[in-house]
């Protein structure tokens, strides 16, 4: 079967994983801040990003790490917007990661072809900034806000709670005019989640994908990654590479990654093995 996901003006193919390349254009986002937070410097690393392969970028200008605070929605525009206008034509969809529908729809007439939400369209008007343009959207599972997210997280079945709240949403955005062939879910790894939480999402996957739209996971140098290995935030790199191949085999179809070439090379080694499996 020949899936499809629809991308603005790209159509991207499902029959191999993503790669959606990160582009934090913060001070402090957990693993990068202040690396990319310059225009300049974040257009240049979202083109490395590229020539390593990323299928997608993702441009986000506020942390959601845990405890974060919110930014204001006049600093959000200036880090992000002219960075999308920098990058729009560089060949591969561009991706806004806001919960802002007032940035969502400058992002989108700046060149941007994909909303990741963490709140999944929740604030109001989010759906509608997304209906009326043809972008993808990636509707992310959070309980709680950033800020205290992470303060003793409890789900009755978290892989059961976490695909029912993402039923909901696909449906909320079905109803609202998003096509599914537009709709991205994602468990949220993280986002108010023990490490326990986060492992069982991993291994109940296939639930996601149960919902019919494309699956997003977000592995890449998190805590998670940390508590397993014993490694601090700089140095979760082989770490992350195997959580985007066991969330890939686990039928993700897009990984959200700081590290694309690694990645890439991973994926390239995956797939050869799989078509001849
Ligand atoms: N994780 C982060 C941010 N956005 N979006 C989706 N869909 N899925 C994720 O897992 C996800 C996300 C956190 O990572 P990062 O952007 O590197 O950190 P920060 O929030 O500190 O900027």
């Amino acid at each position: 079967m020949s899936r499809v996901l629809h991308c603005g003006r790209f159509a991207l193919s499902l029959n191999r994983p993503l790669i959606m390349g990160v582009v934090n254009v913060t001070p402090d986002s957990f693993s990068d801040g202040g690396m990319f937070s310059g225009s300049a410097e974040a257009i240049a690393h979202g083109r490395r990003l590229i020539d390593e392969g990323a299928d997608i970028l993702d441009i986000g200008g506020e942390s959601t790490r845990p405890g974060s605070a919110p930014v204001p929605l006049e600093e959000e525009r200036r880090r992000v917007i002219p960075v999308i206008e920098g990058l729009c034509a560089c060949g591969v969809p561009v991706s806004v990661d806001t919960r802002k529908p007032e940035l969502m729809r400058e992002a989108l007439a700046a060149g941007a072809s994909m909303v990741n939400d963490i709140s999944a369209l929740a604030a109001a008007g989010a759906l509608e900034a997304v209906a009326t343009s043809s972008a993808a959207v990636c509707l992310m599972h959070m309980r709680g806000e950033p800020r205290t997210m992470q303060t003793d997280p409890s789900y009755e079945d978290v892989v059961r709670d976490v695909q029912e709240f993402l039923r909901g949403r696909v449906e909320a955005a079905r109803t609202s005019g998003i096509a599914l062939e537009r709709i991205v879910v994602d468990p949220g790894f993280g986002f108010g989640k023990t490490l326990e939480h986060n492992l069982a999402l991993l291994r109940g996957l296939p639930a996601f994908v149960e919902l019919g739209a494309a699956v997003m996971a977000g592995l890449s140098r998190k805590t998670m990654l940390g508590r397993l290995t014993g490694r601090e935030v700089g140095d979760r790199l082989h770490a992350s590479v195997a959580a985007a191949l066991a969330a890939v085999g686990k039928g993700a179809n897009i990984v959200r990654v700081h590290d694309v070439a690694p990645t890439r090379d991973a994926l390239a080694v995956w797939q050869a093995v799989m078509r001849n499996g």
